[in-house]
């Protein structure tokens, strides 16, 4: 049986189940991903500059979507990716209708401080957070309340994270840069896109 605890965030909702895929399941979903997935380089304009992210993207789904302020108009479902989403569906108990892909590629790669708290996504959204390949450090910080110290996790290999009700209103969210050397790794966020 998975062990899913819950995160001890206020103002959230936030459950990681370590080991949602078992390692060799992890693995070949990872080669799929990476050779099916159609990963694109975007870049982000940022003190007047457009700078390559760090790290690939891919969109996929049945809306399109903002973020980042980039206008990601998403590709078509492809099995793989629609046999995740029922898997997550039916472990979360919530539906979505588009997911976005990052690959980090090394240490290098990174997402700087967020929340997934667009319009788009409704007022309380639910995001279920899939991890494949090299494990990287996830943190938390509150958005308002400077006396909680920011928490972070061990995004595993096979690993589920979902947060919900009240997460993106109160808390940002990150991947650090790291030094370490790490295996690349691939993230699965999956979303409700409501607008
Ligand atoms: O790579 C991750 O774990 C975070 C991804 C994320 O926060 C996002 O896509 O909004
Ligand atoms: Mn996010």
């Amino acid at each position: 049986m998975p062990q899913r605890t819950r995160l001890n965030l206020p103002d959230a909702v936030v459950y990681f189940d370590p080991q949602f895929f078992s390692k060799e399941e992890g693995d070949l979903y990872f080669d799929r991903l990476m050779k099916e997935i159609n990963w694109q380089q975007e870049s982000i304009k940022m003190f007047g500059k457009q700078l390559p992210m760090p790290r690939l993207t891919a969109w996929y789904g049945d809306k399109s979507y903002t973020y980042s302020g980039l206008h990601n108009k998403p590709q078509p479902w492809l099995p793989v990716l629609q046999k995740l989403k029922q898997k997550i569906e039916q472990a979360s108990g919530h539906k979505y209708n588009s997911v976005l892909l990052n690959l980090y590629r090394t240490g290098q790669d990174s997402m700087g401080w967020h929340a997934d708290d667009e319009a788009e996504l409704g007022q309380e959204p639910a995001i279920a957070s899939l991890n494949f390949g090299g494990e990287r450090k996830f943190s938390f910080k509150h958005k308002t309340r400077k006396d909680l110290k920011p928490q972070s996790i061990n995004l595993t290999h096979g690993s589920l994270l979902l947060m919900q009700g009240p997460t993106q209103h109160h808390w940002l969210h990150h991947v650090p840069k790291t030094t370490r050397t790490v295996e690349p790794r691939i993230n699965l966020t999956f979303r409700k896109v409501v607008t």
